[in-house]
């Protein structure tokens, strides 16, 4: 396993949209370990392959405590086949947009059918931090970040403190 560099905005990269995997195979369960280890050492709760700049529709998430045993999650091609009209508030972070939180709705409850670790056809009904969760990451699959939920304004305020960020650590690398 490794652990793999995340991409932070603003990248070109962020914003493409992944392809369908056309197997679960060893290869692809390499991808998934070192993502999940990638997530553990960054910390994150889950992680889209293209913030490792691999444009699969692949997501791993973990939502459990420190205090529990990890419950890695894999899921290939996810899709959501359901969402309630409720809707719910959370504070979103995201490994590729550092150091900023926001308020974001979304559905509150969905359904998404995906493949597991093992190509096994799975579907799951989710609420709370795992439905907002499993929709922030299918965002990353579509090219779209939590900040472009934001107002404009605000959104354009991060990216130009992220990109600021970048050039000094770029300068500082040198
Ligand atoms: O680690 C993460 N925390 C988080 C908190 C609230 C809503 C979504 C997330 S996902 C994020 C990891 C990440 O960037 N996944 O793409
Ligand atoms: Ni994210």
């Amino acid at each position: 396993m490794a652990i793999r560099p995340i991409i932070t905005a603003p990248d070109s990269r962020l914003k493409v949209i992944s392809e369908p995997v056309e197997r679960v195979d060893d290869a692809l369960r390499t991808l998934m370990d070192d993502m999940v280890e990638t997530m553990y050492a960054a910390p994150g709760i889950g992680l889209a392959a293209i913030q490792v700049g691999v444009a699969k529709r692949v997501i791993v998430m973990d939502l459990s405590r420190e205090e529990e045993p990890k419950a890695p999650l894999y899921f290939v091609n996810p899709v959501i086949t359901w969402t309630s009209k409720e809707l719910a508030l959370y504070e979103e972070g995201c490994l590729s947009v550092p150091e900023f939180y926001e308020d974001v709705e979304r559905p509150a409850r969905c359904r998404v059918e995906f493949l597991d670790y093992h190509g096994k056809a799975q579907a799951l009904d989710a609420e709370g931090l795992l439905a907002t969760c499993i929709q922030h990451e299918m965002d990353h699959l579509q090219g779209i970040l939590f900040i472009d939920h934001l107002s404009r304004l605000k959104r354009d305020m991060m990216l130009r403190k992220l990109s600021k960020s970048k050039k000094r650590q770029a300068e500082a690398a040198e």
